[in-house]
């Protein structure tokens, strides 16, 4: 079944101008881009997304990290979007991550891992919503 997820592009990817290389990947993976934002991620808006972290122990380098720079958000649809995408993302820990995919293509270390996939039907709806507010209530 078709459906949606979200895919950001972290700032240690915007910041080697590598955000077309990504989104080539995607698209001949038979993902289609919906919307597409560029942005720099506030603490308001960091907090929201990764709340599910706060406490742990690499929460603050996370949060640093991704209002470091510029984030690319994407929201992508194709038939189970949000598992294939997290098999072309790979292992959050990028060396982990098998051969070919973003994440070991392009990762630096575990928190600046490139990309970032949500990883349910429902968890993508709800990260949507908070980068893209507009897109509430559709
Ligand atoms: P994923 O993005 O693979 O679903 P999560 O949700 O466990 O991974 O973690 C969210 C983000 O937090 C990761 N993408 C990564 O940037 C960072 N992160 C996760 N685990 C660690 C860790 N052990 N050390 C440093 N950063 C981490």
């Amino acid at each position: 079944m078709e459906h949606e997820t979200l895919l950001l592009i972290k700032p240690n990817i915007t910041a080697q101008n590598k955000v077309g290389e990504i989104l080539a990947i995607v698209e001949k993976n038979g993902f289609i881009i919906d919307h597409l934002k560029m942005c720099i991620m506030t603490d308001d808006t960091a907090a929201k997304f990764y709340a599910e972290h706060r406490g742990k122990s690499f929460y603050n380098r996370l949060l640093a990290f991704m209002k470091s720079g510029k984030t690319v958000a994407a929201v992508l649809h194709r038939d189970d979007a949000v598992k294939k995408l997290r098999e072309l993302v790979g292992n959050t820990d990028y060396k982990k991550a098998r051969m070919g995919t973003i994440r070991r293509l392009y990762g630096e270390t575990v928190t600046r891992n490139a990309v970032h996939a949500s990883d349910s039907i429902e968890h993508a709806k709800k990260e949507i919503e908070i980068i893209f507010p507009e897109l509430k209530n559709r």
